[in-house]
């Protein structure tokens, strides 16, 4: 059976996937299936991660952080974005719209809502309950996996063997205000070649962006590396680079031309959700730490 089309994406969300995948097998183009995929996650107010009812940094405001990559090798991205529910659709207009990759904070908000995006209050009663707890405490302590919950990076191989990518997030629980994460950098959270194959990653981005991670990974798969020992290189770049690796995790989902799929992780718990033929499932990564 022919690997293409196929979705995958970080963690076990399957509903983007099986999205993505179903609009792959209808003919949908990669760029087209990897927004929408990604979408299910930004609506998703049970995910604190990423979109609507993403958590807030320590000041309260929800500031969203998502990029997007087609296979002719363009890219948009959104940072520090506050009230959009969709930043991943807001980066693919900055792509398409503009001559800029990527657009910052007011800058991002004023360019959504000439483009017809609507405000909204993206902090939910839970997520705002949350965060005042928090603020009896203000451990500023990053957690490790977040019961499954958490940043969506997909990539989507449509039937003509197209790649594209997609990363989306509201960042670090109570990060300090003004921080922006790997997500929407291209290179760090997400990039493809679409010669080679893409990767995108998940978790600590601050520990992603200092080895420009996906970079890495998929300049690893052109020297001849396949994804699972490209997503491996990546991460032990990454712990011979922070000797607190053990406090953090990082975690690499990436795809080559093949469609074949590989992971990495430094703590146990990640997985990556795939659909693939009509199947959906949910694949525990290898990870250094057992
Ligand atoms: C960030 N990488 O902003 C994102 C957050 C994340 O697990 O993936 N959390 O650093």
């Amino acid at each position: 059976t022919s690997t293409k089309p196929v979705a995958v994406a970080t963690w076990n969300f399957q509903n983007a996937t099986k999205l993505a995948g179903a609009m792959l097998e209808d003919g949908a183009s990669a760029l087209d299936a990897v927004e929408k995929g990604v979408m299910v996650e930004e609506s998703n107010l049970k995910n604190t991660t990423v979109g609507d009812g993403g958590a807030p940094d320590r000041d309260g405001n929800v500031t969203l952080d998502a990029c997007i990559m087609s296979p002719d090798g363009n890219a948009g991205s959104v940072v520090y974005l506050k009230e959009i529910a969709h930043p991943v659709s807001v980066a693919r207009k900055v792509m398409e719209e503009t001559p800029h990759v990527m657009l910052a904070g007011e800058g991002a908000l004023q360019f959504a809502i000439q483009q017809g995006f609507k405000r909204k209050n993206l902090l939910t009663e839970e997520s705002e309950k949350a965060w005042k707890e928090w603020l009896e405490h203000k451990q500023y302590k990053p957690i490790i996996n977040i019961e499954n919950h958490d940043t969506i990076g997909m990539l989507c191989m449509d039937e003509n063997g197209d790649i594209a990518g997609a990363c989306t997030t509201s960042g670090l629980s109570y990060k300090m205000n003004g921080r922006v994460g790997d997500s929407p950098i291209i290179g760090a959270g997400l990039f493809l070649d679409n010669e080679i194959g893409g990767a995108v990653g998940t978790g600590m981005g601050e520990a992603i962006m200092k080895s420009v991670g996906s970079f890495l990974i998929v300049e690893l798969m052109r020297q001849g590396k396949n994804p699972q020992e490209a997503c491996k290189e990546a991460v032990l770049r990454t712990i011979k680079q922070n000797a607190n690796f053990r406090d953090f995790q990082v975690a690499y989902v990436a795809m080559n031309k093949k469609g074949e799929i590989g992971s990495y992780c430094i703590h146990k718990g990640f997985s990556y959700a795939k659909f693939h033929n009509g199947e959906s499932t949910n694949n525990p990564s290898d990870s250094y730490l057992k």
